[in-house]
């Protein structure tokens, strides 16, 4: 029998960014330095392949500090942990190593310096999220305000509208997030924040790319984790780009082939935490049922690299 064709759009850039990559490496090289076990506080990052496989390899994952015991290293994850975790870690004597990722960093350097200069915080990102923990984390309980909408924004009860400032979660959809900048913007004028909001270039170079595959492809698969910001996004805006069906996959075996029968295109892409062995597997999977060309989409070239932190690099 002889298979139909499918032109396949892959975009690029997709799966790994350089936080991903780092963090998953200062697992590895807590891994050869100290041996199994390390634990590892939340999932390094959102995906279930990346810590089955650590995992495989000595990593025990936990979700609290009082999880592990005193004597093993622990590592935070790439998301960020409120001041707290570390301070608690120091105070045990524990042995740990910060992967947070350097822009999620560079987000709690700002909501503290804003506070620092007596400014209430405003952050715009997802209830209940790590990484919004941790960036809120940074400032004493109550300090910062969480707002997720447009909405929220008209809500919010602020002390001084004229001292005030924002910051985001790097994982959030790009064309929301100007909705809710501009909105806190109309509302309080004198409110202080990043050039334009806090996403990475990774959140954003990915959302350029699929907003550019989607309009091309009869449906779209995302590769990543229910429980990764910046995955889900990417469904959200292949959605709002004009795409008919937008699905996020974990791995092959998700595929729902029924509602992708009689396709002609179809559009890939990854998550920054979705490891690229899952994207060729799905494109595998695609290849015992169709003819397959595909057709990569390049929106953007990245090079950016993160170093691990000093301790891992230097010999045991
Ligand atoms: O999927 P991730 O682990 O995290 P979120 O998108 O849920 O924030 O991807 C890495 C991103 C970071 C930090
Ligand atoms: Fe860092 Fe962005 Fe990757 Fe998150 S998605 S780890 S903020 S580069």
């Amino acid at each position: 029998m002889t298979k139909p064709p499918l032109i396949i759009h892959l975009a690029a850039p997709r799966g790994f960014c350089a936080g991903v990559d780092r963090a998953i490496k200062i697992v590895e090289m807590a891994l050869e330095k100290w041996g199994a076990p390390v634990y590892v506080r939340h999932e390094i990052v959102h995906n279930k392949y990346v810590v089955d496989d650590l995992r495989a390899k000595g990593a025990v994952f936990v979700e609290e500090l009082d999880d592990c015991p005193p004597d093993r290293p622990v590592i935070f994850s790439a998301h960020g942990v409120p001041k707290s975790v570390p301070l608690e870690a120091a105070r045990r004597q524990m042995l740990f190593v910060d992967a947070t990722c350097p822009l999620v960093s560079k987000v709690h350097i700002e909501a503290a310096r804003h506070h620092e200069a007596g400014l209430q915080m405003i952050m715009i990102g997802h209830e209940g999220h790590p990484e919004t923990i941790g960036t809120m984390g940074q400032l004493p309980e109550g300090e910062v305000l969480l707002v997720e909408t447009v909405e929220d924004v008209a809500r919010v009860a602020v002390r001084d509208p004229a001292r005030l400032a924002f910051v985001t979660q790097t994982t959030l959809s790009v064309d929301d997030t100007a909705e809710i900048v501009a909105a806190l913007q109309a509302r309080f004028p004198a409110i202080v924040g990043p050039h334009k909001e806090d996403i990475c270039y990774a959140t954003t170079n990915r959302q350029e790319a699929v907003k550019v595959m989607a309009p091309m492809a009869d449906a779209m698969l995302v590769v990543g984790a229910p429980n990764s910001s910046n995955s889900k996004r990417l469904v959200e805006v292949g959605a709002r780009a004009g795409c008919r069906y937008a699905q996020l996959v974990q791995r092959a075996t998700d595929i729902d082939w029924r509602a992708l029968e009689g396709i002609r295109s179809l559009g890939i892409t990854a998550g920054a935490s979705a490891p690229e062995v899952l994207v060729n597997e799905v494109i595998d999977a695609f290849r015992e049922r169709f003819e397959v060309t595909v057709k990569p989409v390049v929106t953007a070239e990245e090079n950016v690299e993160f170093k691990v932190p000093r301790v891992l690099r230097e010999t045991a």
